[in-house]
């Protein structure tokens, strides 16, 4: 790019940040006149599975902050056992915060730098159970523990023996009794009603906050009786978030409705409604109003396209098919429904391989700031997948920066294709079919040139045109040709 025009291009981009940031009522385009829109930075978290603290550090300085993100959710923090699987971090040995993925001093130093560039951080909390290990062992740290007993913590009253099933393991969802009392995958399941339990896991989480984290994960809260998590998060400082993984489960008594009480919990039935069209190609609009069947309120709901289970489990759509994955997050963070989670991880044809390692056994820190390849077209097991610097998923935070509030309009369907319009914000469209398509969609955003972007990206607008494709909205409508297994969005923001 020659000089003059990288000038260009930068102050262009710096009109559209200065009015991200100034706030009050500003237009946000010169050419627009009648449109004023206040950009909303958008709360809307990413899950790094299994990245080292130090990386994290450098992810919210260079990727995450830039990007927008709002909040990032790490992998458990907690001294954990020994072992190369990824799932070592949810076997906890003591709440000394020290594991593979950093120091307690590295954790800290993480939490300041991401608050630095504007991320929060939210840490795992693996509170409902310690080891599932039959041998007495050795902690990461160095802890000595058995799989009753971990010295200076917890003893074996402290922990629940169902007596409900032959082994005391978890075999029958539908019993409440045995998924709060009996071990989940022989995991020592701790007596969370228990006060003197209950102010151990407390004592953990205020540790946590003391070092500046905004909120937790609360790791298998399905399996403790949501009056116990309630009582265990009583005492932690207003404001502080708490996000319950309770997996929707038909049939089951345990729902994640009783969990909204004091926080937030996962919607898995999200991303099991938001597959099947991506494979059939049959839209149907949600209820418009905010509410949906099998799903929490709005409000209480996280929203993801996979996680670290279902991406090794019932997820269908993954980093594996890029072009689809991008459809699925678009269509997530077009939405007008729930808290969205991006996931992003590394790349794996082995479910139990954990993250690569030095000769020490700690996870080699990646950035993916120095990646240039994102998507790819493959990646080598092991390798991060990046989610976070898509171009595709960086446009979509700033989609829904535009979107803010603005209600999800009524769909439009054509073969295999299908969008929607927030409401004088934007409009998204996508393509899941084998063929081009072409969709037309009314919409109330003034007439003009628009960039897309997800094609385009943030900051998508360049000098007189887009870094991407361009869409034009006349007498109410835009007419998009979309090509196969493709997405589509314009918004407010990004009008020529
Ligand atoms: C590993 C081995 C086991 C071994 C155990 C103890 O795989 O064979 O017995 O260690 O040595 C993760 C891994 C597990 C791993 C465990 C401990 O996924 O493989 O076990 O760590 O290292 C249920 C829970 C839900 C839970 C999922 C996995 O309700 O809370 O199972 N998810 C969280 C985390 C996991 C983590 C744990 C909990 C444990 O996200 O990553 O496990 O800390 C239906 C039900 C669901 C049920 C689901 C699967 O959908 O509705 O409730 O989820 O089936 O059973
Ligand atoms: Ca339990």
């Amino acid at each position: 790019m020659p000089h003059n025009v990288r000038a260009v291009v930068r102050a262009a981009v710096g009109a559209l940040a200065a009015c991200l940031v100034v706030g009050g009522l500003v237009a946000c385009s010169p050419t627009v006149e009648s449109v004023e829109v206040e950009p909303a930075p958008p709360d809307v978290g990413i899950q790094l599975f299994q990245l080292p603290w130090t990386a994290i550090a450098d992810e919210c300085e260079t990727t995450l902050g830039p990007n927008g993100f709002a909040w990032v959710l790490t992998s458990p923090p907690n001294e954990h056992i020994v072992r190369d699987e990824w799932w070592a971090s949810y076997q906890p040995v003591s709440h000394a915060i020290d594991s593979r993925l950093g120091s307690r001093e590295e954790f800290a130093d993480m939490v300041e730098r991401c608050d630095g560039a504007g991320v929060a951080v939210i840490a795992d909390a693996v509170v409902n159970h310690m080891t599932g290990q039959d041998t007495p062992g050795t902690g990461w740290a160095g802890s000595a523990y058995e799989h009753y007993e971990y010295p200076g913590l917890y003893t074996d009253a402290d922990f629940h023996h169902c007596g409900l099933t032959a082994d005391d393991d978890i075999q029958d969802y539908t019993s409440r009794e045995q998924v709060q009392t009996c071990e989940l995958v022989n995991l020592a399941d701790l007596d969370t009603a228990s006060p003197s339990v209950q102010a151990t896991i407390t004592a953990y989480l205020e540790d946590l906050l003391a070092l500046g984290v905004a909120g937790f994960r609360i790791d298998a809260a399905k399996h403790m009786a949501a009056d116990d998590v309630a009582a265990i998060v009583a005492p932690l400082p207003a404001g502080t978030r708490i996000m319950s993984e309770v997996i929707r489960g038909g049939g089951e008594p345990i729902t994640p409705e009783e969990y909204v009480g004091f926080g937030e919990v996962f919607e898995f039935t999200y991303a099991r409604d938001l597959t099947p069209p991506l494979q059939n190609g049959v839209f149907n609009d949600p209820e418009l109003d905010g509410d949906r069947p099998l799903h929490v309120p709005s409000d209480s709901a996280l929203v993801f396209v996979d996680n670290h289970d279902t991406e090794r489990g019932e997820a269908r759509v993954t980093y594996r098919d890029a072009a689809m994955y991008i459809i699925a997050n678009a269509l997530m963070l077009a939405d007008d429904y729930g808290t969205p989670v991006v996931y992003s991880g590394y790349a794996f044809s082995d479910r139990d391989a954990g993250a690569p390692t030095d000769s020490d056994g700690r996870v080699t820190p990646v950035s993916c700031a120095l990646e240039t390849d994102v998507p790819a077209d493959d990646y080598d097991d092991g390798a991060r997948t990046c989610v976070q610097t898509w171009p595709a998923v960086a446009g979509m935070l700033e989609f829904r920066a535009f979107a803010g509030d603005a209600p999800r309009l009524e769909g439009v369907d054509a073969g295999d294709a299908y969008g929607f319009e927030r409401e004088g914000r934007g409009v998204v469209a996508v393509n899941v079919g084998s063929e081009t398509q072409r969709i037309e969609i009314p919409t109330s955003l003034p007439s003009g040139k628009y960039c897309d972007v997800v094609s385009g990206g943030r900051d998508a607008v360049v000098d007189d045109g887009c870094r991407g494709e361009t869409y034009t909205v006349s007498d109410g409508t835009v007419r998009i040709d979309l090509a196969p297994q493709t997405a589509v969005a314009i918004h407010i923001g990004g009008r020529l």
